[in-house]
Formats: structure tokens, sequence, C-alpha cells
């Protein structure tokens, strides 16, 4: 199949199929995507058949060869103009109600089949996965009890989406690329990233804390959505040198309706560039919840741009995993850009300076608490007898010696000198930052005088 016979099929079949065509209701119908898609879709891989051949060139598909947009229901009552829609009316309605999402393990901890995403993982891997995910998420109570302690500044805590980062970031290969936001601790991790490299920034020693180049994942970005566009440009420069990395551009619900974000869509569409953009949806933006940002399910934005998206369990580490291997897989072959909704929860506060009781109920709270990712994955090795109790020690000791290091290492960490926040803003300098620093060591200079040193 020709890749833009493979690409509008992929569009049609991911998207308008197995889950954009189920739309708000109706189940659908995987059966029908086969005879739409053929195989050479997201899921070719993962079905164990080779992924559509990479073509040699990139070129732009034909035009409107994208799948149709689901017919639209009116909303259904319009707020007065000018005026934002109380909640608890319409507005609250959540437009996500109802569409497929990919699950391969059910929140008591039962492994499920769906058609398009076989997976085979042993006992050993779901021990790796489950060890991930309690490691991290030890990691990031321990970082926001540094804050509390005034050990760092600010900790934006990934509580609820171990799932999200431990499945997506396994799924990736060592030359793939990662551009993540400020929250991706577990897929960090996944990378090789050192935990304690996260905390200088938090810290307000450094502007970042690693090499971004030592292992494939970018420096944290706190503008919201930019880094999707570093992402795409990025993907288009791996396209045009010839590779097959893939590219993994995560953001949040809230970021999906920044300019940037669209732009970084249009772009890897048009020049279809070799990126998976992976949102966790975590059902806020700070205060903001999801439908004050989308009226419809947000993995369906991916169809007016003419790419495949899909929504996951994003509490499900192995319907990520698989999913993720997939439209890496696909993206990497040639066809270009893949959405992923990985729907979860962010069971903490947006960051420590925030407050979730002002905004939202504890009942809300705890019907996710009752899909936590990590005691789903327990209930699974539980039923499998797959992890003993020997297993389950160790592993707690681990976090503890874990948790113990991130302290020892934050405490003991330089602070910085001063001046040094001038330092690699331009690779070649500028006038503006060296006048800057002049100022500002006559600044520093000033209370060496006062002090008669
Ligand atoms: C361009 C920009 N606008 C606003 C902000 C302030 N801000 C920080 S986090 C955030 C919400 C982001 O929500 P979401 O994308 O859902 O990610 P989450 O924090 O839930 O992981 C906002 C508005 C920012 N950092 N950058
Ligand atoms: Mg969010």
């Amino acid at each position: 199949m020709g890749r833009t016979q493979a690409r509008t099929a992929a569009g049609k079949s991911t998207a308008g199929k197995t889950t954009a065509g189920k739309s708000t209701s109706g189940k659908a119908k995987p059966t029908a995507r086969k005879s739409a898609a053929g195989n050479a879709t997201a899921n070719g891989a993962a079905n164990g058949k080779p992924p559509a051949k990479k073509a040699t060139t990139r070129k732009p598909a034909a035009s409107g060869t994208a799948a149709k947009p689901a017919a639209r229901k009116p909303a259904a009552k319009k707020p007065a103009a000018g005026k934002s829609p109380a909640r608890g009316t319409a507005a609250r309605t959540k437009p996500a109600d109802g569409p497929e999402m990919v699950q391969l393990l059910t929140p008591e901890g039962e492994r499920v089949e769906h058609p398009d995403y076989p997976l085979t993982v042993s006992h050993e891997e779901l021990r790796g996965l489950y060890r991930d995910m309690v490691l991290s998420r030890r990691f990031d109570a321990e970082a926001t009890a540094l804050q509390r302690q005034g050990e760092l500044g600010l900790w934006p805590s990934m509580l609820g989406q171990e799932a999200a980062q431990i499945g997506s970031g396994r799924a990736l290969r060592a030359d793939d690329y990662v551009f993540p936001t400020y929250r991706e601790h577990g897929v960090a991790w996944c990378r090789g990233v050192d935990p304690t490299q996260l905390l200088g920034m938090f810290r307000g020693v450094n502007h970042g804390g690693w090499d971004p180049n030592s292992n494939n994942f970018h420096l944290y970005t706190i503008v919201i959505g930019s880094q999707t566009l570093h992402a795409a440009g990025y993907a288009m420069g791996v396209a045009k040198d010839g590779g097959d990395a893939a590219v993994m551009a995560y953001f949040g619900d809230g970021a999906s309706s920044q300019g940037d974000v669209a732009e970084a869509f249009t772009f890897a569409a048009v020049y279809q560039a070799p990126v998976v953009f992976f949102c966790q949806n975590n059902q806020w933006a700070i205060s903001e919840p999801t439908e004050r940002q989308t009226r419809v399910p947000l993995y369906q934005r991916a169809q007016g741009y003419g790419f495949p998206g899909l929504r996951v369990d994003g509490n499900d580490v192995l319907a990520v995993l698989a999913t993720t291997r997939a439209a890496a897989e696909q993206t990497r072959s040639g066809q270009g850009p893949v959405l992923i909704e990985a729907f979860t929860y962010r069971m903490g506060a947006h960051t420590t300076s925030d407050d979730p009781t002002r905004y939202r109920r504890q009942e809300e709270l705890e019907s996710w608490e009752a899909r936590d990712p990590i005691l789903r994955l327990r209930r699974h090795l539980d039923r499998e007898g797959a992890a003993d109790e020997a297993f389950h020690s160790e592993l707690e000791a681990e976090s503890e010696t874990l948790a113990r290091r991130v302290r020892e290492a934050i405490r003991t960490m330089p602070d910085p000198d001063p001046i040094a926040m001038f330092d690699h803003i331009y690779a070649d300098g500028h006038t503006l930052v060296d006048e800057e620093r002049a100022e500002f060591a006559g600044y520093l200079a000033s209370f060496a005088d006062h002090e008669g040193n």
C-alpha cells in the first residue's frame, strides 16, 4: 500500500471508525476498521505485521483524504453572548462521555483484549512496569515533601499519571526524542535521567539540570504548549535527515487550547513529520476543567488536521504501552503524526502552590482513586501470581533508598555563582546580556565594598 493510501486509511480507521467514528454515541465496530484500513494502520506493527514500508521521500498527503468529521450535535445550551457558562450547567456536561477508550486492564486488574492492540507481556515485564511506577511515585512524593520543607521553590506532582508516563516512556526506543512539559517525571525516569537532576530548576539553582542529548530528553518546558512546536520542528528535521526515530511531544489538556499546539499539528500533518502528540488529559488545567478547553473529545481534534487520533485509558499502563508503541511505529514508518489522548487524572494539586479543594469535589478525587494506576497493576500482578512477597518488600526497601538519596542530593546541591544566570542564554552571546551581566556584577561588588572586603 502506498504511503498516501496508508495514511488515508489509517486516518479513517483510527480516528474515523474505531474511536472518532463512535462519536459520542453508539458502539465502535473494530471489524469495520479492518476493511477500511487493511493492516497498514497504527496497529499494523502491534498486530505482528510489518508497518507500511517507509517511503524514501516525504511528500505532503493528497488533499481531501482526511476522514470526514463525525456530524456534530448542536450544543445543548449556548451561554448568552459574552457570558461564560456557569459551572453546573451545560458546560459541565462532559463532551467526552461515551467514546471508546483503548483498555487492556480493567480497574480490577483483569486483563482484557483489544482487537487492534494485542500485547504479550511477560511476568518480568509486568514487574518492571510496576517497579517503574512505584519508584517514580516515591520520588514524586519525596519532592513534594522537600518543597514543603523549603528545599524546593515549587513542585508539580505527577501523582495519578504514572501509567500514562511509564507506559509511554517504556514504549520508546533510545534514539527516539522526547519533548516534555514540566510534569513528566515518570517519562524522565524511563529515559534514564537521574531523578535528582529534575530538582535543580525547582530549587532555582539552574535553568534545566541535564544535558538533553545525553538521554534524548529535552529540558522541561513551562511555557504551555511551546514544546509541541519544538517537537514538530525537530521531527521535520529527523525526516529531512532520513532518520527513523520517533519524536514524542507531551502536553496537557489545557495546552490543547494554545495556538502553538494548533500550529504544531498543522506543520506536523502537512510535512508528515514523525511525531506522536501525547496529550495527558488529566481533567484539569490548574482550576479549569477539560470541558472549558473543548467541545469534542480531545483525540478527535487530530481528524481536522488529517492525522489519526485515539483515546487510551491513561491509568492502564498496558494499554498506554501498546498504543504508544503502535503510534511510534506508525510515525517512524513515514505515515505522519498520531495523536494519543491518555485519559487520566491529576490526583494531587496542580503544583505545591495550588489548593485543589478550592475548585473540585472530594467525590471526584475518590472516583479516580478507585482507578489508581498502581493499584490496578498490583491487582493484576496478584491475579497472575506474577510477583511474590520478596519482590514487594525489596521494592519497598528500594523506594526508601531512592528517597534517602534524593534528600541527600538536594541538601548537598551547591548554590550557583549568581552571575552564572547569564550563562547559556545565547550560544554566541548578546550585547544586551553582556550589559546586564556587567551591571549585575557591579551590584554584587557593591556588597563587597560595603562589607569592607
Ligand atoms: C503560555 C502560558 N500560559 C499560561 C501559563 C500558566 N500555566 C501554567 S500551567 C497551566 C495549565 C496547564 O494545564 P495542562 O496543559 O492541562 O497541563 P497540566 O498542568 O494539567 O499537566 C497554565 C495555564 C504558562 N505557563 N504558559
Ligand atoms: Mg491538565
